[in-house]
């Protein structure tokens, strides 16, 4: 096992990962920006390394500042965390080729994943339902035009390079074809300097539902269950709960087990996520995150399991003891990310945090690296907290969530936990009756 890790990330999953590895005797190496000196990230960590200025680009994008921390002080291995430098495949051969680990997937596994191409071949191989789509790139308006016809519109046009929703466009027919093609192509060209682009059939409707699942480098494959993403804004996550209640006993078997046969077939191993879109009882593959994910605590709370220490584990090289028998669900978890944002307009409201009070009690957790008089500062990601809850049923946890909202006090900023007190009393979220559009229509209602 490792001795030494370094956390080549900040905030709340830094803190995440510091946990798991002092738990498991590991030493922390924290890096941080200048704006991040007090960080909560750096105080807990053994060692804290300054890496550059402010700027995201400067420092926790920096891959030279970072692999120059960890041969410093000597780290193993270099956990990415989410975001950042957590998806690329290029830092992570520079970390094995510094001779440390990567915990993660093997970067050829990151680079074939985030070619969204690529990625839908590897899975229709490994016999997941995909999206009627166009086969490979498409590289012309009049192939674009063709594969209008073939499909049926509605079709959405996506940037190979993309995900995530960057660089997404629908045409709703072929008259619109020519300038959705070429904008799309553009703005693939200039988002991710690379201008192909696939088509899809247009889902209108649809739920975003997403397998956890843990792999070892020996062909053991388990999943976790299912977490349902549907509610999110402008492709921001807002509220994640597990399982979906739109799915039942017998399709949430069938999913996980389909799940597992395709992740062996690929030979992916770590810990990763297969996204899906469902819709009228169909799922049909979207795209694999190659991470440790923001929402991976609900999963944690329904099945007990520590993700990120399973992760380290794999990462050094150890085979996951864990059965697919072994693993049971019990119960619901549901996580409200809290971000330091105008609850009605979602402008970014960075600041000093004045008081500053977490809410405890039964199956209550937060994860934070905020404090009482912290700095929120303006150049990163706006979580400031994530607020765990579970229960034995869907409306108990909604009761508990309800309560641990109550007696949250964050003070100095304007945060997102008046949205989520509004959301959680709405009839159709209580009765689970929600899809990817539901939130911008709450939102629009509100407004009046
Ligand atoms: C789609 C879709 C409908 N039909 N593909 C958005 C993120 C990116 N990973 C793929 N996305 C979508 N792909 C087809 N064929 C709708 C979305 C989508 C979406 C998906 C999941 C969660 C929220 C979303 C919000 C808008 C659009």
């Amino acid at each position: 096992m490792f001795e030494k890790v370094l956390i080549a990330n900040r905030g709340e999953v830094a803190l995440r990962i510091h946990r798991a590895c002092h738990e498991m005797g590991i030493k922390t190496v924290a890096v941080h920006s200048v704006a991040d000196a007090n960080a909560m990230h750096v105080k807990l960590a053994d060692e804290a390394v300054c890496i550059g200025p402010a700027g995201a680009k400067e420092s926790y994008l920096n891959k030279a500042n970072i692999i120059s921390a960890a041969l410093m002080t000597g780290a193993d291995a270099i956990h990415p965390g989410y975001g950042f430098l957590s998806e690329n495949a290029d830092f992570a051969e520079m970390v094995e080729a510094h001779n440390m680990v990567w915990i993660g997937p093997r970067p050829e596994m990151i680079r074939k994943m985030g070619d969204k191409v690529a990625a839908r071949q590897l899975a229709k191989e490994a016999g997941l339902p995909l999206i009627p789509g166009s086969d490979g790139e498409i590289k012309n308006v009049l192939d674009a035009i063709q594969w209008g016809e073939v499909l049926g519109y509605p079709v959405i046009i996506k940037a190979s390079a993309g995900g995530g929703g960057k660089g997404m466009r629908v045409v709703n027919s072929a008259d619109e074809m020519e300038m959705a093609f070429t904008l799309a192509q553009n703005e693939a060209r200039s988002s991710f300097e690379n201008d192909g682009v696939y088509m899809e059939k247009y889902l209108s409707h649809p739920r975003h539902i997403e397998v956890q699942i843990l792999a070892d480098n020996f062909g053991h494959v388990i999943h976790l269950g299912e977490r349902d993403c549907s509610l999110q804004r402008n492709h921001q996550k807002i509220l994640e709960e597990t399982p979906s209640p739109a799915l039942n006993p017998e399709q949430r078997k069938k999913l996980g087990e389909m799940v597992v046969a395709a992740i062996k077939k690929i030979g992916y191993s770590n810990v990763g996520t297969v996204e899906f879109l469902y819709e009228n009882g169909q799922f049909y593959f979207m795209e694999m995150n190659t991470r440790l994910q923001v929402e991976h605590p609900i999963t944690e709370a329904v099945t007990s399991l520590d993700i990120v220490r399973e992760q380290i584990r794999l990462s050094a090289g150890q085979t996951l003891d864990i059965k697919q028998e072994d693993i049971q669900f019990h119960g619901v978890a549901i996580e409200c990310r809290i971000n330091a944002e105008d609850p009605n307009t979602f402008v970014p409201c960075p600041g000093k945090i004045g008081q500053w009070h977490v809410p405890g009690g039964l199956a209550v957790r937060v994860d934070s690296g905020m404090y009482a008089g912290c700095d929120v500062p303006p150049n990163y990601d706006s979580l400031v907290a994530k607020l765990i809850v579970s229960g034995r049923t869907r409306n108990g946890a909604l009761m508990r969530l309800k309560r641990a909202l109550g007696e949250f006090v964050i003070e100095g900023i304007s945060t997102t936990i008046p949205l989520h007190q509004e959301i959680i009393q709405n009839a159709d979220f209580i009765d689970g009756a929600y899809d990817i559009h539901w939130l911008a229509d709450f939102l629009k209602n509100r407004a009046g």
